[in-house]
């Protein structure tokens, strides 16, 4: 079966690609097994897929400039990548690991060393597993320190907490999507989201084990957030506390209050917290954001909760339930409001750090202007199966109407031995068929299917604007840049007018990110100058869009 996906790939050109390192710090050298372990969840056990038998996997923790050299070796019966998301990989792209992209997967029995120097960035990231639906289990924390000389853009937190947030399937995750890809039914949603690893209190069988976060009264601590769920955006708030958001995708931002936060899967996010409240416990949770507008769509409805716990350092006692908060929740916008969503993006502004080491490089002159729709699309059963989803067929993604069909061998390795007819360097640079693109649609619903590249030049100025488009439904695409991030330089709802919409660009301060969510029924613009040598993927970070069909939700 081919893989259609709505990703598209950039190679850039320059010098010789090489996997060697500079001058060394501190080299970590991590030994990963990856293997099979019970992990029991709402009194359902599992055989999951782990790093050294951990669920989630181990936390990273690494100091800017440090080397990173990570042996990972499959001891379970599918084919296993492991990525390091947000990661610069700076001429490094071999270790990278998106599967057939950057690499080959590793077969059973066999181990594939990644070798990288962290740099040029600091803040918290994520690695997870980049090949079929692994990440849902296979993921942790990436956290890159500062180096020792450089503090903080803000008052040093008392301590830091990694805040993961994830999704749980009782059932076997590579079971749920050969299913959805065998049948073209509907996929089954998770049956949690978690923290940590925990469904927490709202949740069968789980009130025991939910994480808990001691904090003294008075101490403001740095909470890591990371969206490691699979296919959804989620709010986050702690109830009683606002939070300041100081870095997102590993890169600093202007102080900004806000009772809530909102992450796409892929996206990180630094917060500070005062624990200035009244002595007691209070809930911190996280919820689906799901923009669909065509109705209810299928996600896990409860919330994921943890417990912010007071505790008295003096007596040691933990303040327990009777603190006045526990069982308020932090309050959300709607499940479905675009336009809140919409405003917390828009609120992030990079924070220039001016002690030496951290610049900004907004693109103010574009070389290369390209525009890309993002969207929804259908393919035909595959033959002797029945599909379910719309017109009697399947639901599938695409980005200028061209769904991204796997080689069989990796492209940077196709690139750098020169290896023809394993990709066609022609992605287009804009939609061949022009519409109106959040109006109403009345053509052919059907993509192209290709393994098609755009080729960069080292060193270029790249502008790209995404567009949402009303194909089948609207929905809110988060878009993964791998090998450097870029600048989201504006967004709106609507169609984007090339004319009139980059008067409004920030091009001073914008936030520099590994992903974008952009925004359902509308646009997002982002910049960026062309660093890393490689082989980059960029994609949907909904994995449902970047792993085959999707033939979930009937209209
Ligand atoms: C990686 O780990 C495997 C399994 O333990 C081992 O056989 C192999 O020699 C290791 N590779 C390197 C480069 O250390
Ligand atoms: C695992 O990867 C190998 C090498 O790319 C490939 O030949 C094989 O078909 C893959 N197995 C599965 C189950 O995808
Ligand atoms: C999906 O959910 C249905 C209904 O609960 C269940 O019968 C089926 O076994 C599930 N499929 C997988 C792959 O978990
Ligand atoms: C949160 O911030 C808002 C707006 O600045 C403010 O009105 C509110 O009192 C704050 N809440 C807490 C718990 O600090
Ligand atoms: C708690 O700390 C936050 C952040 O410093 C501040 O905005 C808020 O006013 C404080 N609230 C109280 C009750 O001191
Ligand atoms: C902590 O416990 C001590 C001893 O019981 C008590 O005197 C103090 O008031 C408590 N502090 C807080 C903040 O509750
Ligand atoms: C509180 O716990 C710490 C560390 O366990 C211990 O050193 C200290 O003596 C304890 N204080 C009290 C008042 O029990
Ligand atoms: C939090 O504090 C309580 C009470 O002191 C203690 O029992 C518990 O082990 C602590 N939990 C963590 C995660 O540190
Ligand atoms: C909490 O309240 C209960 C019932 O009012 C009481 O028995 C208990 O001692 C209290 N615990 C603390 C730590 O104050
Ligand atoms: C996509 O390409 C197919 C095949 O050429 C065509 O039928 C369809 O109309 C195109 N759709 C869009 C939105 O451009
Ligand atoms: C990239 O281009 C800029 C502007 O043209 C130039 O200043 C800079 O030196 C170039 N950098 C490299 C590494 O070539
Ligand atoms: C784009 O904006 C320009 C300038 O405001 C306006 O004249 C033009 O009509 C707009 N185009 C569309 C398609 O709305
Ligand atoms: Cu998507």
């Amino acid at each position: 079966m081919s893989l259609i996906k709505d990703g598209t790939v950039f190679i850039l050109l320059c010098f010789c690609l090489s996997n060697t390192m500079r001058a060394i710090a501190t080299t970590y050298q991590l030994d990963w097994k990856i293997q099979y372990t019970d992990v029991t969840r709402l009194c359902h056990t599992k055989s999951l897929v782990s790093v050294n038998g951990q669920f989630p996997g181990p936390t990273v923790y690494v100091r800017e400039g440090d080397t990173v050299v990570v042996n990972v070796t499959n001891l379970v019966s599918y084919n296993v990548t492991i990525h390091w998301h947000g990661v610069r990989q700076l001429m490094s792209a071999w270790a990278d690991g998106p599967a057939y992209i950057t690499q080959c997967p590793i077969q059973t029995g066999n181990s594939y060393v990644h070798r990288f120097q962290v740099t040029g960035q600091r803040g918290t990231l994520f690695w997870h597993a980049h090949i079929s639906w692994l990440r849902a289990t296979l993921y942790g924390a990436f956290i890159i320190q500062p180096k020792q000389s450089v503090n903080y853009p803000f008052s040093t937190p008392t301590t830091d907490f990694p805040i993961v947030l994830g999704e749980w399937w009782n059932a076997n995750v590579e079971d749920v999507i050969a299913a959805a890809l065998a049948s073209g039914a509907g996929y089954n949603i998770s049956d949690a989201l978690t923290i940590n690893g925990q469904p927490g209190d709202l949740y069968t069988c789980s009130q025991g084990a939910t994480t808990t976060f001691n904090v003294t009264q008075g101490k403001t601590y740095l909470l890591r957030v990371i969206n490691a769920a699979v296919n959804f955006q989620l709010y986050f708030g702690v109830a009683g506390h606002n939070l300041t958001v100081v870095e997102a995708d590993a890169e600093y931002t202007k102080p900004y209050n806000t009772p809530y936060i909102v992450l796409a899967p892929g996206q990180t996010t630094n917060v500070l917290l005062t624990a200035n409240q009244t002595m007691g416990q209070y809930y911190m949770a996280a919820s689906v954001f799901s923009p669909a507008p065509t109705g209810p769509v299928p996600f896990p409805q409860t919330a994921t909760t943890a417990i912010l716990n007071y505790v008295n350092s003096t007596s040691n006692a933990s303040s327990n339930t009777n603190g006045t908060a526990l069982g308020a929740l932090p309050t959300f916008p709607a499940y479905n409001d675009v336009q809140a969503v919409g405003t917390f993006f828009q609120a992030l502004r990079s924070q220039s750090y001016s002690k030496g080491y951290y610049y900004m490089d907004v693109p103010q002159v574009v070389d290369e202007d390209l525009f890309f729709t993002v969207g929804y699309s259908l393919q035909p059963c595959p033959a002797g199966s029945q599909c379910q989803g719309p017109l009697g067929q399947r639901i599938s993604a695409s980005i200028n109407n061209v769904s991204f069909v796997e080689p069989s061998i990796s492209l940077l390795q196709a690139y750098y031995n020169q290896i023809n007819n394993v990709y066609q360097a022609d992605f287009p640079n804009e939609p061949l068929i022009e519409f109106d693109y959040t109006g109403t649609y009345a053509g052919g619903f059907q993509t192209v299917l290709g393994t098609r590249v755009k080729v960069l030049e080292f060193n270029e100025t790249v502008q790209i604007v995404f567009q949402d488009t009303s194909l089948l439904f609207f929905e809110s695409h988060p878009i993964h840049l791998h090998g450097q991030n870029f600048y989201v330089v504006g967004s709106g709802l609507g169609s984007y007018n090339a004319s009139s919409d980059p008067l409004s660009f920030n091009l001073n301060d914008p936030p520099s990110r590994n992903t974008v969510s952009v925004p359902s029924g509308g646009w997002a613009a982002v910049r960026f100058r062309t660093t890393n040598p490689g082989v980059w993927y960029m994609h949907c970070h909904i994995d449902l869009h970047n792993h085959g069909v999707c033939p979930w939700r009937s209209l």
